[in-house]
């Protein structure tokens, strides 16, 4: 038998308090730590209080506001002032606006190696790079984690990435993870934990791993991890939490799934091209790009380690006139640190618009590129529309050639820079936690009163499952259909995310604009879609918009992980069809039947679909756990969780 464990397996294995460590099945896994970002906080506040836990029961639970922070109306405000009142309320800490991205925040301030992290946004992975099992999940199984929940994952296959060689200058980490991502695809990671390790891992400061976990999430992956060794302790110690300090990594003889090998003096810079992550392309199979926009930021690539890269490009240069720069340091720590050691104003000076440490751009609030506009964006998703320009064109690359160039209005390989000065992660980072609020203490919680603005309406309540589904196809949908299609973010919508009623309006509007009315009017509804369907962020309104619409069903080739876990706690079935290509005998207006579903779903692993309108019987698959069959009997996970008493 094998003794030998990789380091995924010995963190889960440490924490499992459901189940068996056998791969495929299904763990239930204790949560040291969770965190939350604005966007889809509220919901996760509002389904905590459903459940009536007083107080938080993870070791340390962290509010962050950082996508909705652009205020054109009171609604991003009030729910900013609702989430502050219940972390003080509930034992959670707040970090408000302005203190930065939560996965940079979160690396700098409360990560740990070896502790478990579940947070309500897809990049929560970042803490991978600190050598945390840190898995993105969607609000209400965050809801559950804090209330001393179990939080469920299929038991993942684990796949090796071995790293050799040492970067060469100026090629950086995002090349490192859009290499990986040229190689398995954005559905290549689904069902699996990417686990690095080899001589190459000592050669990457932390930041530098936490990128690579990061855009893990475009993999597909439900996380990513990099060994904790000498190079984490110093970030720590840098940070002033050297205590927090474990060093783990696999045994030597452990066994992957899958090993890959990665030679980093060999990777060259690299860009994703539209739209999809895992285009990638050197700059030389890109040929000569004009540009329209760089921005530089997002929890992927905003470390001090990035910017003072970029502000060593910069430096005495001028932005080429045909392009608009923007850089958004990562957090208050970074962006104080620039303002002092004179890098700040270095980008000021060549030209750079300078935003708050927050998500901005990349979530579309703000800086919308020009009508077919070709932006550089050191981000991790370019899906179409997203940047808030329907026809905008987003390549992402790394800092390096972003800067390099913003500077000649052209994608330009940094190579082309000349030599590299040396960077490295200061001693000890600048540390002032006054944008962290601790929550009121046990004696003073009971007197903290709730703040409730007018934008925030209860989550749609999901009823328990009829035994017989009879819905029309309302939309039929192909491939790769992001969250971002099913429920648009940016500035017009993202303030509607404590209003289900009012964001569900715009509910696949990229797709189809006139499904929102279709469904409200069929009142019942199945939506099918192609592979890697529901791929991207972790947004639970992904689920519950279209659970307010009616939408009983959604049969697919194929889900992306997280937002088939959102479909199901909202107690809407995921079927997978059996032959792909039954996909074709389907059409969108046609009448559907699962009659029986209620005992199709106790009994079996298929469930038979009937096209009334063709007269076709197709079998789909159910692949899911017992605990996950009751939970959609019951009608999702805050209905599940009320009869059993559990998470
Ligand atoms: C994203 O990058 O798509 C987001 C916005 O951070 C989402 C969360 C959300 O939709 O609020 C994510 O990645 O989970
Ligand atoms: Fe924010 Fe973009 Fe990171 Fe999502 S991917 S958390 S929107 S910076």
């Amino acid at each position: 038998m094998n003794m030998a464990y990789t380091l995924a397996e010995k963190i889960i294995n440490a924490h499992i308090v459901d189940g068996e460590p056998v791969r495929g099945t299904e763990v239930g896994l204790k949560i040291d730590q969770t965190l939350t970002q604005d966007a889809t906080g509220t919901m996760a506040y509002l389904e905590f209080e459903a459940m009536g836990v007083p107080r938080v029961k993870t070791e340390r639970s962290v509010a962050y506001i950082d996508h909705n922070t652009l205020q054109n109306g009171f609604e991003n405000a009030d729910d900013h002032r609702f989430i502050g009142s219940v972390c003080r309320k509930h034992g959670i800490y707040f970090s408000r606006p302005g203190n930065g991205i939560c996965h940079q925040v979160h690396l700098e301030r409360f990560g740990a190696p070896g502790k478990t992290l579940i947070g309500s946004d897809s990049h929560t992975p970042t803490g991978g790079g600190i050598g945390m099992l840190a898995i993105g999940a969607g609000g209400m199984d965050v809801a559950v984690a804090m209330g001393g929940g179990a939080y469920y994952i299929t038991y993942p296959e684990i796949v090796n990435v071995k790293l050799t060689g040492k970067l060469q200058p100026w090629v950086a980490a995002k090349d490192v993870i859009l290499e990986v991502l040229k190689r398995l695809s954005v559905k290549g990671g689904v069902g699996k934990i990417i686990e690095y390790s080899g001589d190459g891992v000592k050669t990457l400061s932390v930041p530098e791993r936490a990128t690579i976990t990061n855009m893990g999430a475009e993999l597909g992956a439900t996380t990513s991890i990099f060994p904790s060794d000498e190079i984490t302790r110093e970030f720590l110690r840098a940070e002033g939490r050297e205590e927090v300090f474990v060093p783990l990594s696999a045994d030597e003889d452990a066994v992957y799934d899958k090993v890959i090998e990665i030679n980093l003096s060999e990777l060259v810079p690299l860009a994703a091209c539209p739209h999809s992550p895992d285009n990638v392309k050197t700059c030389e199979e890109i040929g000569k790009l004009k540009i329209d926009q760089v921005c530089i930021g997002s929890c992927t690539n905003s470390s001090l380690l990035d910017m003072l890269k970029v502000a060593h490009i910069l430096k005495g240069k001028t932005v080429h006139p045909d392009v608009s720069l923007s850089i958004a340091p990562g957090s208050k720590q970074v962006l104080n640190m620039l303002a002092e050691n004179g890098a700040l104003a270095v980008m000021i000076d060549a030209g750079a618009r300078i935003l708050e440490s927050a998500c901005g751009p990349c979530i579309g609030m703000g800086q919308s590129p020009n009508s077919k506009g070709i932006s550089l964006r050191t981000f991790n998703r370019n899906f179409e529309g997203r940047s808030g320009t329907k026809d905008g064109q987003v390549y992402l690359v790394s800092p390096e050639l972003a800067a390099a160039s913003a500077l000649t209005g052209y994608l330009t390989d940094p190579r082309t820079l000349g030599d590299m000065p040396e960077f490295e992660i200061p001693e000890k980072f600048y540390i002032n936690d006054n944008m962290i609020v601790p929550p009121a203490s046990e004696k003073d919680m009971d007197s903290v009163e709730v703040l409730r603005g007018p934008n925030i309406k209860p989550f749609p309540v999901s009823e328990p499952l009829e035994k017989d589904i009879n819905a029309v196809c309302a939309l039929k949908v192909g491939d790769n259909i992001t969250t971002d299609h099913i429920m648009p973010a940016g500035a017009k919508i993202l303030p509607l995310r404590s209003n289900i009623p009012e964001i569900s309006k715009y509910c696949f509007a990229v797709c189809d604009e006139t499904f929102p009315a279709r469904a409200l009017e069929l009142k019942k509804s199945i939506i099918v879609g192609g592979a890697n369907y529901g791929q991207g962020s972790s947004r639970e309104h992904a689920a519950l918009a279209p659970l307010y619409l009616g939408v009983k069903a959604v049969i697919t080739k194929s889900f992306a992980r997280i937002h088939m876990a959102n479909l199901i706690n909202a107690g809407i079935v995921p079927l997978v069809f059996e032959n792909e290509s039954d996909y074709d005998r389907i059409n969108q207006g046609d009448e559907l039947e699962i009659q029986d579903i209620t005992d199709q779903l106790k009994k079996g692993d298929t469930i038979t679909v009937t096209d009334k309108t063709t007269g076709v019987d197709i079998i789909t698959k159910v692949s899911l756990s017992d605990r996950q069959r009751e939970m959609l009997l019951a009608g999702g996970l805050l209905n599940y969780t009320k009869l059993n008493g559990k998470g």
